[in-house]
């Protein structure tokens, strides 16, 4: 039952939060009621900044009339369809649209209802892909230390952060792991791409050395790394990446989650840094956030391996009940409609130096010991508290909150990544906003 005054739950118990400290924020909760365009509503009535675009996702802005419009004509029109063996029109136009806005050659897209689920058929189809050419021997998997890859067993196998892959047991075997390009030594304080780590892509030709090329089927990165604390490639990783895996006839898998859909200030970080990979994962902007979704883009050679055989089977044992569902594809449609008009996917490109300004003129606050900039991401990395991880940048996640802004903070490192809507005024305002709970933080 809802408080209807304060729209607050009289019991807050049975919801088990999901990456959340429960005990904390069931004795104070944070509770957001509405949203439009720049900001939440919090239950007090209170405005809040979202300096996070949700969780990486809202991309356009919330509430978006559009988007709101096609799923409410969408759930009245067709609600469900199966599937599997069945169809429906607007996801075939939706792939359609996908396609044809995605990188050069990249031109079939599997759907998925969240990034996690993306990873983990991209993973799949890889295997697959493999074994259905004749290569069944390419099983291992090569992932990146601190990458974030979703929360499933693929995910978290390929992934590199302790803690989400710690307690979950033996994982997926025949994974390997890169290391993470984060040089404070050398590239504190860079703007946009490090001078220094670039080399680290030859790791790749070692570990593929130590296993033998034949036996590795992919390689997966987030092409900037975000949940761990938005690590950019140093100058030439990705490029050389790509050209290993080529040598080696291995698949390159960017993880564009976060990535995707405007992020940096071209539609794919593919695009921007003009390195196309064979699979690249998307979710959270391809609907704006708004309705679960996950698209997986791949290469028509590799789809194109799958269609042989008698015409009657199914080519690849893979899909979820929710895969393509009808008012998801209604929103995504919506969501691009969205982007284009507004010229969102390249927005964040005009708006990168005000904000790289903005974020770098934080330098020399209290406790700021690396500032990270590309597109509309940031990060600023603390110092922790002797002892106690965390705790710093949880209280200026705290503190940011309580005077209006929402920050996300992993580690002792805030990450911001605002909705490409954001004007320069705003900007100021939310650099202003950090600025000052630097300055009142311990
Ligand atoms: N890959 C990448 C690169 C991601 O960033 C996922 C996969 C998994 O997506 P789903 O939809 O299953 O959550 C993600 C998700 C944060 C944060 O603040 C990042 C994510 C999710 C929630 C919070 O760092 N990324």
């Amino acid at each position: 039952m809802l408080d209807r005054l304060n729209k607050r739950p009289n019991d807050l118990s049975a919801f088990w939060m999901p990456f959340t400290a429960n005990r904390q924020f069931k004795q104070a909760p944070r509770m957001l009621v509405a949203a439009k365009d720049m900001h939440y509503t919090a239950e007090d009535g209170r405005k809040i900044m979202d300096g996070t675009s949700g969780l990486w996702c809202v991309n356009a802005g919330h509430c978006r009339p559009k988007i709101t419009e096609a799923i409410q004509q969408q759930a009245a029109e067709l609600d469900y369809a199966p599937a599997f063996q069945m169809g429906h029109p607007i996801v075939f136009e939706f792939a359609n649209r996908l396609a044809a806005m995605a990188p050069e050659g990249m031109d079939h897209v599997f759907f998925t209802n969240s990034g996690s689920e993306s990873v983990d058929t991209a993973l799949k189809i890889a295997l697959a892909y493999h074994r259905v050419k004749g290569n069944g021997s390419r099983f291992r998997l090569i992932g990146r230390e601190r990458g974030y890859h979703g929360v499933n067993f693929g995910g978290i196998s390929v992934g590199g952060i302790v803690t989400n892959r710690k307690m979950f047991g033996t994982l997926l075997t025949g994974v390997d792991h890169l290391q993470h390009t984060h040089l404070p030594g050398k590239n504190a304080f860079t703007r946009g791409e490090p001078e220094h780590g670039g080399d680290l892509a030859d790791e790749l030709e070692r570990i593929v050395t130590l296993h033998d090329a034949s036996t590795v089927a992919a390689v997966i990165v987030e092409p900037v790394a975000g949940s761990t604390g938005v690590l950019i490639p140093p100058k030439g990783y990705l490029k050389r990446l790509r050209e290993i895996c080529d040598k080696h006839g291995i698949l390159l898998i960017f993880d564009e989650v976060i990535t995707g859909f405007g992020r940096l200030g071209a539609p794919f970080a593919a695009d921007y840094f003009g390195v196309v990979p064979d699979i690249m994962t998307t979710a959270k902007g391809v609907t704006n956030g708004v309705i679960p979704m996950g698209a997986v883009f791949v290469r028509k050679e590799i789809h194109d391996a799958f269609m042989n055989g008698p015409e009657h089977l199914i080519e690849f044992f893979h899909g979820y009940t929710y895969s393509g569902n009808p008012i998801a594809c209604a929103a995504g449609l919506a969501t691009l409609d969205t982007y284009q008009e507004e010229g969102l996917l390249t927005r964040a490109s005009e708006l990168a130096d005000h904000w790289a300004d903005g974020l770098h003129s934080l330098k020399g606050e209290p406790h700021v010991i690396d500032i990270r900039n590309i597109g509309l991401v940031g990060a600023i990395e603390l110092e922790g508290i002797a002892g106690e991880p965390t705790k710093r940048a949880f209280s200026a996640f705290i503190k940011a909150f309580e005077r209006g802004l929402l920050i996300r903070t992993t580690g002792d490192i805030i990450a911001l990544s605002p909705p490409l809507i954001i004007t320069k005024g705003q900007i100021d305002e939310l650099i202003d906003h950090v600025r000052e709970v630097l300055r009142m933080i311990d």
